[in-house]
């Protein structure tokens, strides 16, 4: 359905008092002076230390001050969450400064250290931002999943349900649609029949470059209707509504619809004269458009040409609040990027900046006297009290926390470990976790499993058997009714603790960001986890970025990896993953190479993500079976897991040599270990976790003055001693290792694209073989003799 409010709402909906308008419109004004005063506080009055362009969006506030000063000071309600356009992150603060909820001094530092960020920031800004943005696209696709996990906690009455749910509310550029993320999250919002959901477009058809193709006109209407949505369109304003409506009015109306974006946006750059030179040339004939030019003097034309509804309060109002049922709903509001500044639809105005004379003139139009910049109420025609008087009523305003402190799930000491002689630490992880689901208890009630249609082959199966589907509705399991054989079960209800995601990495990562985040949006924590196929975090890798840029908190289990799936191999093997866990901030990652030492890492992921200062999991799993160390694991042990490395098999002291491996290829570093013992009896073999834990604890040590864990571990080598690294992973991973005690090293690993093969072939050619270990080997040994010498 297209419900168009072009005109004609305050017949369907009751007016708006028009007090509550004035102070709506008095706050808008404040708004977008506030906003670009901070901008150009930044850029022109604070000190500029290193000669770098400040920034920030003067145009795109602008163009969004209505919108947002309607929503954050009218139709929020505590329980609404949002996302703003990053850049219209000015917007935002001068809002929270005008709810008493954000300092002044921090404006005055916007985008300088420890100010306002450049945008809007769950971590760095605190409490105010509900989701963060600056990559765009990302912020919108969250809200959609931040509706289902809203709607995962309801359904299952993890939440109170005697208040109504909070809408999931995106503010977002029109350029921002060309993001494929997003057209990815509305099949799977349609597929999941999200609701609660309000995606507000700034339609001002300019992006960053230039102004957008009139091609898409209507298509943006049609797509969200195709998935089910209600698209509401504010066009036009009051006040060319009024002129429509004038005798030969409809021929003003049929020359806008018709102007092409870019003509209308240089008219409106230009202003009065040259709406006034086209509409006489185009439109002359007609009595009716002559008064019209008549009655208006150039500012007066200018202000009725530019009168979109988007920057119309009265309609913005009456279209949010005509809204009541809980259909996804996209408002796609007509604004001008830059309305009410200088270089107002300039196709060049995204990074335009007012220069001094500009914003003194600005200023004076906005009745701020000089010393009064950052005074909340200066220059308004409302009287302070009365405007002080209406925020403190704003239903957003009130004490009312907007993160929830949701207590901790206690997590059992200890997770069964799989038995077995052979395994691989992906049929491990399985098994795990179907133990999980066998036991009762706030552990296996809290794990939420999503898979982007990797489900079966990443192991979730036992899981999913014992925990069901998740969906908004019962769904029999067609199969199992109908008798015919299946290993696994696929019904689907309310209850079910998976959720089952179409193939898109990108909506894996969002939804592990917005259930990881379910404790401070929502008051009750879940404990999300997420398969894929490793190579395919990096399709999803912006959108993990994003995750973890949030603090968003979730175990992450990527299998099968590196060229040791073998015959499935080739573009299946991912080789640089290690170096993303490593370095994603926010995301610990570990490669353990057995059955145990993963039952010891995913019981403390479990913890691990509920920690106040705690972090994501990144497990790097592999299918290949491998013989399991007979062996119980005590706490030292266990200890020694956790940070990352142990000596499976203990160097003499002073030995003068070491092999190092992580992961899969465990069975070739102890074949290795084995043959080069023959003439180095005291040589070591150390099993590596997690190369990500070791370098953070080497630097953090060394940064303290302290022995890392290992630097520890190394000072068993005589100083100098060779040191071979081998994980099936990019070298990089461990060559570092080098340099924490000073061993001379051969980092064995993956560098080239790999290919179809088997085991046996594959190690060989890549050079993480037996051969290539105790090749390594003899050369590290040769050149630290040769250094030693
Ligand atoms: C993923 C990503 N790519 C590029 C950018 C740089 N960028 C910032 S804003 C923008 C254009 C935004 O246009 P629109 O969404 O229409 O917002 P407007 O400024 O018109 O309000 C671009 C390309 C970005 N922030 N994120
Ligand atoms: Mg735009």
């Amino acid at each position: 359905m297209l419900r168009t409010l072009e005109g004609g709402l305050s017949r369907e909906h009751q007016a708006e008092p028009d007090d509550k308008l004035a102070c709506l419109r008095a706050l808008e004004r404040k708004v977008l002076w506030l906003s670009t005063w901070m901008i150009h506080n930044a850029n022109h009055i604070r000190p500029n230390r290193d000669g770098l362009k400040v920034g920030g969006h003067q145009a795109s506030s602008a163009s969004v001050a209505t919108l947002m000063t309607a929503l954050y000071f009218d139709v929020l309600r505590p329980q609404d969450r949002v996302a703003v356009k990053p850049h219209a992150s000015p917007v935002f603060h001068a809002i929270q400064y005008l709810l008493g909820r954000q300092t002044r001094d921090k404006l005055e530092r916007f985008r300088g250290f420890g100010g306002a960020q450049s945008y809007p920031s769950r971590t760095k800004d605190g409490e105010t931002v509900d989701f963060s943005t600056g990559s765009v696209g990302l912020g919108v696709g969250m809200t959609l999943f931040a509706s289902l996990a809203q709607d995962y906690l309801r359904l299952k009455r993890l939440v109170p349900t005697d208040n109504p749910p909070g809408r999931m509310i995106a503010l977002a550029g029109d350029a921002e649609l060309d993001e494929g993320n997003i057209f990815e999250a509305l099949l799977e919002g349609w597929k999941h029949d999200v609701r609660n959901l309000w995606w507000v477009i700034d339609y001002n058809r300019q992006s960053l470059d230039a102004v957008v193709s009139d091609r898409l006109f209507g298509r943006i209407d049609a797509l969200f209707e195709m998935m089910g949505w209600q698209v509401v369109t504010l066009k036009y304003g009051r006040l060319l509504e009024a002129a429509f409506a004038r005798p030969d009015g409809h021929h003003l109306r049929e020359w806008i619809d018709a102007c092409p974006n870019s003509l209308y946006s240089a008219l409106v750059y230009k202003g009065g004269e040259g709406w006034r030179e086209h509409l006489h040339r185009d439109l002359n004939r007609y009595p009716g458009i002559r008064a019209i030019l008549d009655d208006h003097d150039d500012a007066a034309l200018q202000q009725l040409m530019t009168n979109l509804a988007g920057h119309d309060m009265d309609s913005v109002v009456a279209a949010f609040h005509a809204v009541e049922d809980d259909r996804p709903t996209c408002f796609i509001a007509y604004t001008i990027k830059g309305y009410g500044l200088p270089f107002a639809g300039h196709k060049d105005n995204h990074a335009g900046l007012m220069n001094l004379d500009q914003m003194a003139s600005f200023r004076r139009n906005m009745a701020v006297a000089e010393g009064a910049e950052w005074e909340r109420f200066a220059g308004l025609d409302l009287p302070p009290e009365r405007l002080a008087e209406f925020l403190e009523g704003v239903p957003l305003a009130g004490s009312r926390p907007r993160r929830h402190d949701a207590p901790a799930v206690v997590v059992p000491p200890s997770l069964p470990v799989p038995r077995g002689a052979r395994l691989s630490t992906q049929e491990a992880f399985g098994r795990i976790l179907g133990d999980i689901a066998a036991r009762e208890g706030a552990l296996a009630e809290r794990i939420v499993t999503t898979s982007p249609d990797v489900t079966v082959s990443t192991n979730l199966g036992p899981w999913v058997n014992r925990r069901g589907i998740f969906d908004r509705a019962e769904r029999a399991d067609t199969f199992r009714e109908e008798h015919v054989v299946s290993a696994q079960r696929w019904a689907m209800s309310p209850q079910g603790q998976h959720i089952e995601l179409g193939i898109a990495e990108s909506n894996l990562f969002l939804e592990l960001a917005a259930l990881g985040l379910a404790g401070p949006l929502f008051g009750t924590r879940l404990l999300p986890i997420g398969t894929l196929y490793d190579p395919f975090i990096k399709r999803g890798l912006d959108a993990l970025n994003y995750a973890c840029y949030q603090d968003a908190r979730f175990i992450l289990v990527a299998t099968p990896s590196g060229i040791t799936l073998a015959p499935e191999g080739g573009a299946h093997q991912s080789v640089g993953e290690p170096l993303i866990g490593l370095a994603q901030p926010g995301l610990v990652s570990f490669e353990p190479a057995y059955a145990d030492e993963l039952a010891i890492l995913l019981r403390w992921a479990f913890e691990e993500i509920q920690r106040e200062e705690g972090q994501s999991v990144y497990f790097r799993l592999s299918t290949r079976p491998i013989d399991q160390p007979q062996r119980t694991i005590d706490p030292a042990l266990a200890t020694a897991i956790v940070a990352g490395a142990y000596w499976l098999r203990e160097p003499g002291p002073g030995a003068d040599l070491a092999i190092a491996y992580c992961g899969a290829v465990a069975p070739e570093a102890l074949a290795a270990h084995q043959e080069v013992a023959e003439d180095i009896p005291d040589a070591g073999l150390l099993a590596i976790t997690s190369p990500d834990r070791l370098h953070r604890d080497w630097r953090v040590a060394r940064a303290r003055g302290e022995t890392g864990v290992a630097e520890h571990l190394l000072a068993r080598l005589r100083p100098g001693a060779a040191l071979v690294t081998v994980g099936d992973f990019h070298p990089a991973t461990l060559s570092w290792l080098g340099a924490v005690a000073g061993n001379t090293i051969v980092p064995l690993g993956v560098d080239r694209f790999g290919q179809s093969g088997d085991i046996p072939d594959l190690y060989r050619a890549y050079g993480i073989d037996t051969n290539a270990i105790l090749d390594a080997a003899a050369s590290a040994c040769l050149t630290a003799l040769r250094q030693t010498a």
